[in-house]
């Protein structure tokens, strides 16, 4: 049985591997990592038969829908501007799964013209970072990749976070920023981003831009 670490948990079933889903999406951006070996209930042979009724009996869920942990620290957060998303049924699924923080420290800033909060992608600087996770399907992952105009302005990374009221780390998907201008690691780092904080640096939404 291989380890269960989000690679198992995301979208890679290998009865999938060729499907639309993995060739549509950008290699990087397939979790990588150990393979979920369990063939779907679409696979033929004996194999079917016990995958659908193990679905029925121990209520297991099919792998093309199975959800998997993004932890959000900026506008997707609970009050934040671009929440909504998040609970728009059109984008896909998204379960509340708890408050969380990074286990290591990030330098969080807010950069650019718009005011957008930005995690950068430099473990061991900055704060431990404040968030929330999420249980999402795929089509709400995929829906995120393209609102958070990930692989171009943000990449879909990912990070180990303590989850409120669990012992264990939780590894999940964040929307981290690689390439950025030198001078943005020198920007206030922030611990807990609200939009509408102390700092003064109103975000502007994108319909404005
Ligand atoms: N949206 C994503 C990344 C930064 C942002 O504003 C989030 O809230 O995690």
């Amino acid at each position: 049985m291989p380890s269960r670490g989000l690679g198992a948990l995301a979208f890679k079933p290998s009865s999938l591997k060729h499907s639309a889903f993995f060739t549509h999406l950008p290699l990087h951006l397939t979790p990588s990592g150990t393979e979920n070996r369990t063939p779907g209930p679409w696979t033929s042979g004996p194999t079917v038969r016990w995958n659908y009724l193990s679905c029925i009996l121990f209520g297991r869920i099919p792998s093309s829908s199975r959800l998997v942990p993004v932890f959000v620290y900026g506008t997707l957060k609970t009050g934040q501007p671009n929440h909504q998303v998040l609970l728009d049924g059109t984008h896909g699924h998204a379960a509340f799964r708890g408050r969380a923080c990074t286990l290591e420290p990030y330098p969080l800033v807010i950069a650019g013209e718009h005011n957008i909060p930005r995690l950068l992608n430099l473990p061991g600087r900055g704060h431990r970072v404040a968030g929330e996770v999420y249980q999402v399907d795929e089509r709400m992952l995929r829906f995120l990749d393209e609102f958070e105009g990930c692989p171009d302005m943000y990449q879909r990374t990912r990070l180990h976070v303590a989850l409120e009221g669990t012992r264990a780390p939780l590894e999940c998907f964040v929307y981290t920023t690689a390439t950025y201008p030198p001078e943005w690691v020198h920007l206030p780092y922030l611990d807990d981003y609200d939009s509408q904080g102390k700092h003064g640096l109103r975000y502007n939404p994108r319909e404005n831009r």
